[in-house]
């Protein structure tokens, strides 16, 4: 990583939302490729996650650093999502019952809505009810649920699940993602699609849109 992209990391990772919108701002002002700048954001987000699993600081840090990244992510916003392009399709993306974390799944989004998704957004703590009106409301092509916890990651289940029972398994593909969510764990519990991050997110879109056309 490059020095200034390591300063915004560390800007991040203190929660100097200052230094976060400065950088940012001039790092898009010498026509810096706002992907690359998210990418210093995250891992700044990242080192920070680790100290907290280390117990070396705690849950007002991180939010301190989370708003900070989130004037960040506010800047680049317009960029990363360019709205001149036709809709590919619809994906409904949601964090599943139980997790309020939303990081991981705005970013997804963006991306999504980046590359010619329209994004319909169930929000946070999102019970498998608001999930399968979303669908009904808005058919989409593809559902993306988002689980940080161990402890909410079943829920994924339960939304395909539910998804099934309602009928609507058969139109819809479920994507699955967060920190602690694996390929296998994806397949273990039913879903179409994993992805890592929020940039091979698209690719996973794209490539379960085709499956669809087959
Ligand atoms: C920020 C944070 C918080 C913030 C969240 C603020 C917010 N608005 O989101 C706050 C402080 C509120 C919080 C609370 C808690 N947290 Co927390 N938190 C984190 C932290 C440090 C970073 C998460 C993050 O935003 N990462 C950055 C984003 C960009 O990454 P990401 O979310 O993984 O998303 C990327 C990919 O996973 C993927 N992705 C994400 N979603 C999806 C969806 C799809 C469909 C796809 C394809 C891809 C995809 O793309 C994203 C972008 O590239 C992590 C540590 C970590 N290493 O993850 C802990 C962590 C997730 N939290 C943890 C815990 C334990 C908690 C609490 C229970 C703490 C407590 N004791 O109260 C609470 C639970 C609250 C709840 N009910 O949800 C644990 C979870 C452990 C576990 N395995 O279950 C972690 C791993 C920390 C740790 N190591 O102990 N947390």
């Amino acid at each position: 990583m490059g020095l200034e992209l390591e300063e915004l990391a560390n800007a991040v990772r203190y929660g100097n939302a200052e230094n976060v919108i400065d950088i940012v701002k001039d790092k898009l002002q010498r026509k810096e490729d706002p992907q690359q700048v998210l990418n210093g954001m995250i891992t700044g987000i990242q080192a920070l996650g680790e100290l907290f699993k280390d117990g070396e600081v705690f849950l007002p840090e991180v939010l301190i650093s989370v708003r900070a990244m989130n004037r960040g992510v506010a800047i680049l916003e317009p960029l990363l999502a360019d709205a001149d392009i036709d809709s590919k399709g619809t994906v409904v993306v949601g964090s599943v019952a139980g997790d309020i974390h939303d990081i991981g799944k705005n970013l997804v989004g963006m991306m999504l809505a980046g590359n010619g998704y329209h994004i319909v957004d169930v929000g946070i703590n999102a019970p498998v009810s608001k999930f399968i009106a979303a669908v009904e409301q808005n058919q989409p092509e593809i559902i993306a649920l988002s689980g940080l916890l161990t402890t909410t990651m079943p829920q994924f289940e339960t939304v395909i699940n539910e998804l099934e029972k309602q009928g609507h398994r058969g139109a819809v593909k479920v994507m699955v993602g967060g920190a602690p969510v694996t390929p296998e764990y994806a397949r273990l519990v039913g879903a179409d699609g994993f992805a890592e991050d929020c940039v091979t997110a698209v690719d996973e879109a794209n490539r379960l849109l085709k499956t669809m056309a087959n």
